[in-house]
Formats: structure tokens, sequence, C-alpha cells
């Protein structure tokens, strides 16, 4: 049997499995149910200990791309697989994010804004898109769907990822002296990683420093990577031109952080790449389907790595 665990709208979800998959019993969280009915969850934000009270339990299928906040769950045994989204519909609306990062810094919507602010009708150099240099961490499904994307409008691409990727149209490097290549080469910086033990802090002050004046960073990933303090400073002291940012160590951002009101930063709220209910659904009833009849699932999270 599916729980799906999705807060206040658990329900909701609920009913959406139904439709998709009448033949898979599935009950919402708090319905009343035998525990140990209880193999698979589907959740969001599940509250700490809802898995313990599940004996029988087979796999835990986040309704999101990042496991981060599920992979060190104390409650989550070591044999009950954790299966993430893959996709399912969050690649197309991280590209179209990406390019909002791309454009800012390009079409240089932020020296425009100060412009404007001030009322200056000034014309600056335009930028090609063959000369702006796009920097991409994370090349997984997200990263590397964006990457392919912004290589193939015609922007100059690398892309970094901790194995060896290959894909048309971008540079493709790993390692630490790979990050400090792409950094040195990058105007738009966008970040696609999963947040792990490896990647958590890697945005901090050293590493920010080594991108060109002027560039931009895009955060669409996690808050718990992007040293926020020192990104204030690299925009203050001029060496760094802008941030897309959409997401936070703590969220909501607090009113009285001092990035909401930067000019040279433009914030939304954790909505670059939406769960698409549809999509997400179809994912985790393949994948059940996938186990009923004993094949692999797409999706898998290496514990050890954390994504
Ligand atoms: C996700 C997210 O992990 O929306 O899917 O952040």
């Amino acid at each position: 049997m599916l729980l799906v665990y999705a807060g206040d709208e658990s329900v909701t979800w609920r009913a959406l499995f139904a439709s998709q998959a009448p033949d898979i019993a599935c009950v919402a969280w708090p319905d009343a149910v035998d525990p140990a009915a209880v193999t698979w969850i589907a959740c969001w934000n599940p509250p700490e200990g809802l898995f313990a009270g599940f004996p029988n339990l087979r796999a835990v299928f986040a309704l999101g791309a990042g496991v981060d906040r599920l992979v060190a769950r104390t409650d989550l045994a070591a044999h009950v697989e954790l299966v993430r989204l893959v996709d399912a519909g969050m690649a197309a609306q991280m590209i179209e994010y990406a390019q909002l990062g791309v454009l800012l810094w390009q079409r240089r919507c932020l020296d425009y804004r100060a412009q404007q602010l001030q009322a200056v009708w000034r014309k600056l150099p335009p930028i090609a898109r063959g000369e702006t240099r796009v920097g991409v961490l994370g090349l997984g499904a997200m990263g590397g769907a964006v990457a392919a994307a912004l290589a193939q409008a015609g922007y100059r691409v690398w892309g970094w990822s901790r194995r060896a990727r290959q894909i048309d149209g971008v540079r493709c490097l790993h390692e630490a002296s790979g990050l400090t290549e792409l950094l040195g080469e990058t105007d738009v910086l966008v970040n696609i990683l999963p947040s792990t033990m490896a990647t958590r802090g890697l945005l901090d002050r050293s590493h920010l420093a080594q991108l060109p004046a002027g560039a931009l960073v895009v955060n669409a990933a996690r808050g718990d990577q992007l040293d926020a303090a020192a990104l204030l400073d690299l925009l203050d002291s001029g060496h760094l031109g802008g941030a897309l940012l959409d997401v936070f160590a703590t969220e909501p951002l607090p009113t009285d952080s001092p990035l909401w009101l930067h000019p040279r930063i433009v914030i939304t709220p954790h909505v670059a790449a939406s769960t698409l209910s549809g999509p997400a659904v179809a994912q985790v009833v393949d994948n059940l389907r996938r186990a009923h009849s004993g094949g692999p699932m797409s999706g898998v999270v290496d514990r050890s790595t954390g994504y």
C-alpha cells in the first residue's frame, strides 16, 4: 500500500494517484491505516519520525528532485530505498530559470535598472551570446539539460560535475581543478548541484572571488551551498555584478535579510523548478510498477553520495 504525505495537500495527491493508478491501493496521511500494510511512501517535507511508524516500508519516493533533507534522516532505515524525481517536467523550468539569469547578465538588466532608478537614458555596449560564458555546476538530469540548451542557443557553456560527463557543445569538467578552470572563465554561474556533504558551502568566498569581475551568480539548487555574506561583500565591492537567487539557507527568507533590498540581487521564492503533480505521480507510478515486476526503479538515491 502507498501512503501519501504532502502536508495539507495529502488528500489532493492521493486523488491524483487514484486517478492515474486506480489499481494501486493508496491512502493519504493521516488516514487510519494498518502501519504494517504500508510498503511505499510518497512525500514532500515529511515530519521527523514519520517513517519509523511503518515496519514494512520498502521505499520512500520524494515528490521533488532534491533529497538533501531525507538522506540523513534517522527514521529512514538503511534497507529502505530512497527515490527522487528525475526531471519530471522540472528540467524545462530550470532551463527557463537559467535563461533568465543569463539574460539578466547578457542584456545588462541590472545595469539598466540602476540607470532607471536615476532616470538615466544611456545605451551600454551590447553583448553577443557567443561572448557570454556560462558555467553550469551540476550536469545531472536538470543541469545537463540546462547546459545543453544554452549551448544549443549559442552561448559558450562550461559544465562541472563530480563525475566526468559528455554533452554536445559543452566543455565538461570535473574535479577541483576543473572547478577552478570554470570559475575563472564564467560570466554567469548557474548552480544546480544537489546539496550533499561535498557541495554544502561550495560557493564560498574563495570560489566566488575566482569569478571574473562583473559575473552574475544564479543559485537554483540549495541555499546551504552559497555563502550569502561573501556574496554580499563581493557585490558591494563591485567584484560581482549581480545574483539571481531562488533558494536560501533559511526559507522563507527572513524579512530582515540584507539580500531582499540589494539593488544587484533578484529574488524568487524557491520556484525555479516546481514539482508538477501530473508527471511526478506518473513517475512514482511507473516506479511502483517496475518494483512490482521485480525491475529496477529510476531515480534511486545512492545514500552514500546523497543524490
Ligand atoms: C526540489 C525542489 O528538490 O523543488 O524538487 O527544490
